[in-house]
């Protein structure tokens, strides 16, 4: 019986301009190709296809946009109108899928589900699984790209202050945003992380811990508090090797196993109320082998297992 399914609500975001390669925009088209719905379905959930957001008229700012932020008006533009309907979407009791689409529209999606979690008085607390710490500022970013700058402007530093228009911001503490995967870091960004309690699992501590124990500490943080989960996927995350349809790909990433053990643990876990699936390039892709794969992590982290044993922890956790 359909009604008591739980609801996913797919919605296209077909943004590219914050990223520094154009094809992003093919994302949600390629997902949905690769069949993300036919793969949600058949974990018996109801799932809303609630097609791409439109692309949003510009508004005139005022004043002049901040230097160093490329296509600042128009990531505006996208961010300001995806907010609004992400917390619409959430509201709804669904939980929402936002296919990019490149990563600068994790500034909306996000912060229109830590509004919709605010006014419910529990805590979201973000995994960013990424090659990037995406924590630059038009202070310290390099390439100007927006996409690089959306976990910092989630976390509240400063520069893009106009960016969500007339939307309430509703920052997230960095101790509630944990990096995960990172290997590819710019000078000035990395002093800004280092300077905030952020919590980061690089390259080198997956190696050293596994992301058994890494995924499962931050489980473990979010249960701690009564918390929940957006989970925001970029999929340079995973080697490219695995998944060479992405306009930034840096080498020595997650592999396809440790991906879906990611995937299940955070399934597994029950927390998890809404995810981003970013920087998918289906032009640069191989035979939509990166598509396929990013719709296989999604299947595990909805539900998709190898058998129905489930698999007791012998995690032991390093300290942070
Ligand atoms: N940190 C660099 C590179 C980058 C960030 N995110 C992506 N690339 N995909 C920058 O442009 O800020
Ligand atoms: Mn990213
Ligand atoms: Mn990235």
């Amino acid at each position: 019986d359909q009604s008591k399914k739980p609801r996913i609500a797919l919605l296209g975001i077909p943004i590219e301009i914050g990223a520094s390669q154009a094809g992003t925009l093919m994302g949600p088209a390629a997902l949905r190709t690769a069949g993300i719905a036919r793969v949600l379905e058949q974990l018996e959930l109801a799932v809303e296809d609630h097609g791409d957001l439109a692309m949003p008229a510009m508004v005139s700012t005022d004043g002049a946009p901040p230097a160093n932020a490329k296509y600042y008006k128009e990531v505006k533009a996208w961010v300001r109108a995806l907010s609004e309907r992400a917390w619409q979407l959430a509201r709804t009791g669904a939980i929402p899928i936002f296919m990019g689409g490149d990563h600068s529209l994790s500034m909306g999606s996000v912060n229109g589900v830590a509004r919709y979690w605010q006014e419910q008085g529990r805590p979201l607390f973000v995994l960013w699984l990424d090659a990037h710490a995406d924590y630059n500022t038009p202070a310290t970013t390099i390439t100007g790209n927006m996409h690089g700058m959306s976990a910092a402007f989630l976390c509240g530093e400063p520069g893009l202050d106009d960016l969500l228009g007339e939307q309430p911001r509703v920052s997230i503490n960095p101790d509630q945003l944990d990096l995960f995967g990172i290997r590819s870091i710019d000078p000035l960004e990395k002093k800004l992380v280092r300077d905030r309690p952020v919590v980061l699992a690089d390259m080198r501590a997956i190696d050293e811990f596994g992301v058994g124990v890494l995924i499962r500490r931050v489980i473990e943080r979010v249960k701690a508090r009564n918390g929940v989960l957006h989970v925001s996927f970029d999929v340079d995350f995973l080697d490219p090797a695995v998944a060479p349809g992405v306009g930034t790909t840096v080498p020595g990433g997650a592999t396809y196993r440790e991906a879906h053990l990611v995937m299940e643990l955070l399934h597994d876990s029950g927390l998890v109320r809404s995810a981003d699936i970013v920087e998918l390039n289906p032009f640069l892709d191989e035979r939509g082998r990166t598509a396929r794969v990013a719709v296989e992590l999604i299947g595990s982290l909805f539900g998709l297992q190898i058998t129905d044993r489930p698999t007791p922890s012998n995690a032991v956790f390093p300290d942070n």
